[in-house]
């Protein structure tokens, strides 16, 4: 076996929402994670109604959307519950923890009202995501290693942050683009089936190239979803690459 199956990892993660996020995928079997990075609700509203039913989670941008709102949100978290996804806030939090309680609880977003999962960079140190004050079911995804071009992560700071992800107990998993701790769930973005690097700086690699060289649990997968002429078909398409790139290296 190269890798232990969700079953086994669910044994390892101690977080409800890490174990939540197991159960959805075992049920719906997708480990797809949609990106709705559009800055209209009623965009994101449309791409949710296709590609509901294929998602074990929406990761949201809320700070871009220019018409955000409670309505929206309260009925995004109902069809989430009915279709069985959990929402992700991309806030990437990355101050003090002073501040980062304020950011996560605070201002119009609210993000700690609504979000199953927020993330967060550990560069201000352990210390800065501790007593935040999460809802006991919010998880914490950290950032120990971006997908984009020339990052600045080198190995001793994605081992340090890897450390401060596995020693505290809200943080369910990371983003990484290598192997991690079993007891850590592994978020890969800059998933694409053809690009292998946008202009933007963004690096891309196939469903498949993150089960197998980088031990994935979730692909995440934005452009090459709403920016389809069916994203429909393409979730479907991510969803079955990302299945069957699971069951391949079990
Ligand atoms: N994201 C990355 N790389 C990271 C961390 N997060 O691309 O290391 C986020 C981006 C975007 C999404 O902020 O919301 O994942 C990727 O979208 P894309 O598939 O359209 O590139």
């Amino acid at each position: 076996n190269k890798r232990i199956s969700y079953e086994e990892k669910k044994e390892k993660i101690f977080h409800p929402i890490g174990k939540k996020l197991i159960d959805i995928t075992l049920k719906k079997k997708t480990n797809l994670i949609v990106s709705a990075d559009l800055i209209d609700t009623k965009k994101i509203l449309k791409l949710v109604s296709l590609i509901g039913d294929r998602i074990c989670g929406l990761k949201l941008h809320v700070d871009i959307i220019n018409d955000f709102s409670y309505s929206f949100i309260n009925y995004l978290k109902k069809i989430s519950i009915e279709k069985k996804f959990l929402l992700l806030e991309d806030r990437k939090l990355c101050d003090v923890s002073t501040t980062n309680c304020l950011q996560l609880h605070y201002g119009i977003h609210k993000i700690s009202s609504w979000a199953d999962i927020v993330t967060a960079h550990v560069l201000a140190g352990s210390m800065s995501i501790q007593n935040l004050n999460l809802p006991s079911n919010m998880g914490l995804i950290t950032i120990s290693e971006m997908s984009s071009y020339g990052g600045l992560y080198d190995d001793n700071y994605i081992r340090k942050a890897l450390n401060i992800s596995l020693k505290n107990p809200k943080v369910i998993g990371t983003v990484a683009q290598r192997k991690v701790d079993d007891r850590l769930l592994l978020f890969t973005p800059g998933i694409h089936f053809y690009e292998k690097k946008n202009n933007l700086g963004n690096r891309y690699i196939h469903p498949v190239q993150a089960f197998e060289k980088n031990g994935s649990d979730f692909i995440i997968v934005g452009k090459a979803i709403f920016q389809s002429e069916n994203p429909k078909i393409t979730a479907e398409e991510y969803r079955n690459a990302g299945w069957k790139a699971y069951e391949n290296v079990l």
